[in-house]
């Protein structure tokens, strides 16, 4: 009799297990069969109308059976949640989308496009040329001597074939016044290559130079030119000054400063106290460099300038390592986005 009630008990808990479609109605058989008033509970108060040896028998076997039924409904709770997530019910549609990584331009890249819109608005057109050069574009046709030490095995990469990686993009301007016929307006942006490398210096760097030629190209029009670009970049009432200073491709030459962009001129450390910043270099066109090109210098004239990237961004940003430009770290990158 008893024996019988368990047997049609563990058939209607296999059933009722293979049945079980959602958490509701899994919770429903925990009640039934394990509830105060549940089924197994039930015959196990009745095991006391039982003889000894049967109370013991089935006292073990209705265990078992608890045991196993607590098992199965953990089991099929993992089941039933598992396949309800896979379920539309299981999408929250109220959850906001997830958004697709943005790419954007790397900081110098930036500064570099800046600089190009500012000379295009001058009437600058932007020109480049390979980083592979040879001595003469690079150095010879510039007015830069054998012995001068910027062609020193140290400051330049020199290849095995005798080229050499470019020290700074004025080939470019070579190049291009080779090509052309004056009156030229030009500015030339790109990698250049040095060793040398610490806080302030990568062996890759960037640079732009401008060009302007013409049969009256003054001192007065590059010092108007630079100090457009200079209002620019760091702002309207950015002050310059004009040093003398030392190119072999230039004659006269200058360095401009800006007043210091960090103390406003008070004197920092950014500036070494001197309420300056140098951002650039400059000068008329050497009559040596014209002579290469076979630009008749009794007809012609020109400014050059040449600045480093690196260096403006620096100044702009207010970053003081170099080597952040070039390790790509997310973080970096993604706040000049
Ligand atoms: C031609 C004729 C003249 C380009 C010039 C500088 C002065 C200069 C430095 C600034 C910091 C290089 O990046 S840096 O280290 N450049 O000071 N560059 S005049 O003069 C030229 C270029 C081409 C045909």
């Amino acid at each position: 009799m008893f024996e019988k009630e368990v047997e049609k008990l563990k058939e209607e808990i296999k059933q009722a297990f293979e049945k079980v479609k959602d958490l509701k109605e899994l919770q429903e058989l925990k009640v039934k069969f394990l509830g105060k008033k549940g089924q197994i509970t039930g015959l196990l108060k009745r095991l006391k109308e039982l003889s000894i040896e049967e109370k013991r028998r089935f006292g073990k076997e209705l265990n078992v059976l608890k045991d196993k039924v607590e098992e199965l409904l953990k089991a099929k709770e993992k089941e039933l949640i598992f396949k309800a997530e896979d379920r539309d019910e299981g999408l929250d549609l109220t959850l906001p989308g997830r958004r697709p990584g943005i790419g954007g331009l790397h900081p110098l890249s930036q500064v570099i496009d800046e600089l190009c819109e500012a000379f295009t608005r001058l009437g600058f057109e932007v020109v480049t040329g390979p980083e592979i050069e040879t001595e003469y574009y690079n150095f010879t046709a510039l007015n830069i001597p054998e012995w001068h030490p910027a062609r020193d095995m140290q400051a330049t990469f020199y290849l095995e074939n005798g080229s050499i990686l470019r020290t700074h993009t004025s080939p470019i301007q070579i190049r291009t016044m080779l090509q052309r016929t004056p009156p030229l307006r030009i500015v030339a942006p790109g990698k250049v290559y040095r060793c040398d490398a610490d806080v302030r210096h990568s062996p890759m760097f960037h640079q732009i130079e401008g060009l302007m030629v013409d049969k009256e190209v003054s001192f007065s029009d590059l010092k108007g030119v630079l100090t457009y670009f200079a209002k620019e970049i760091f702002g309207p009432k950015t002050r310059v000054r004009f040093r003398p200073s030392y190119f072999p491709f230039t004659e006269p030459s200058v360095e401009m400063d800006i007043g210091c962009v960090i103390c406003n001129g008070k004197g920092c450390r950014v500036c070494s106290h001197t309420g300056w910043l140098e951002i650039l270099g400059a000068g008329m066109v050497h009559p040596e460099v014209f002579r290469a090109v076979n630009y008749d210098t009794s007809i012609w004239q020109g400014f050059a300038f040449g600045l480093g990237i690196e260096r403006i961004a620096m100044i702009k940003y207010g970053i003081d390592d170099i080597r952040l430009f070039f390790d790509n770290h997310l973080y970096f990158l993604q706040s000049f986005r």
